[in-house]
């Protein structure tokens, strides 16, 4: 069970993050209300939220999933695979420092966004991407392995042009997982349950299991379709404005 979550509110330079994506400039005030209505979900899913000021120096800041992996037995400070994120990580230290005893930091040369740090169960799935090298990927594999945990190593930089490797892919339930299209084939989801998403629905692939509901983006009716069939407790949200930036649903907090 997830008891609490970390959210930071998008400052007022959030338009000047990165993107890859041409879907226009946010709308910053749309951006507060469609950040509110998450924070809201949040709590209705039973979770306690510590909330830091907005962080006008780091565009991208909303973005604090990548700053940390939080696990059951133990957390991990990133460093940010993009020149202009250096310094989200310094700013999150202390409050995982606050609830967590063991704390390890993915050291130079290393760089990892744990955007691309995918849990199933005692299972991670570790993407090397535009952000993340193999060595930020490795050191992590070793302290997941410290904490008595097994993970597997995927490259997504040949086979799609998403930013994270949870940009395209969320892990449900019990060994199922909802993937894009191009990660159908990847050799280390075999053995799992896979449920693959419409081409035109792919941004749906960023979605948040939480105690047992499922946070999903609105506007992908094929998808919400499919997982109302499988009997999964649906909330939807409006996420056009962080789409904008490359964001999505799991991007916007850290919860544990
Ligand atoms: C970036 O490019 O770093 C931000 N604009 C978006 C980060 C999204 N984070 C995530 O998928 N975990």
């Amino acid at each position: 069970m997830f008891t609490k979550a970390i959210i930071k509110p998008p400052c007022v330079n959030f338009a000047a993050g990165e993107t890859s994506v041409e879907l226009g400039e946010p709308d910053f005030d749309r951006a507060l209300q469609q950040h509110r209505a998450y924070c809201e979900a949040l709590e209705s899913c039973g979770l306690k939220l510590i909330e830091l000021p907005p962080d006008d120096k780091h565009p991208d800041s909303t973005f604090v999933e990548d700053t940390a992996l939080l696990t059951a037995r133990g957390a991990v400070l990133t460093r940010l695979g993009a020149d202009s994120r250096h310094g989200e990580v310094e700013s999150i230290a202390p409050v995982v420092h606050e609830y967590f005893r063991d704390v390890y930091s993915i050291e130079e040369p290393g760089t990892l966004d744990a955007g691309d740090v995918c849990e199933a169960g005692e299972h991670f799935f570790i993407g090397i991407s535009r952000r993340t090298n193999e060595h930020g990927a490795r050191q992590l594999a070793g302290f997941l392995e410290s904490f008595g945990y097994t993970s597997s190593l995927i490259d997504i930089r040949g086979l799609s042009n998403i930013l994270h490797l949870k940009s395209g892919m969320a892990y449900l339930s019990e060994r199922r997982l909802l993937v894009i299209e191009a990660l159908r084939n990847v050799q280390e989801f075999s053995g799992y349950d896979l449920i693959c998403l419409n081409s035109n629905e792919e941004y749906a692939a960023n979605c948040l299991t939480l105690n047992g509901k499922i946070l999903i983006a609105s506007g992908f009716p094929a998808i919400r379709h499919d997982l109302e069939q499988l009997g999964y407790p649906l909330i939807s949200l409006d996420m056009s404005e962080f789409q904008k930036m490359d964001g999505g649903l799991s991007c916007l907090s850290l919860r544990f």
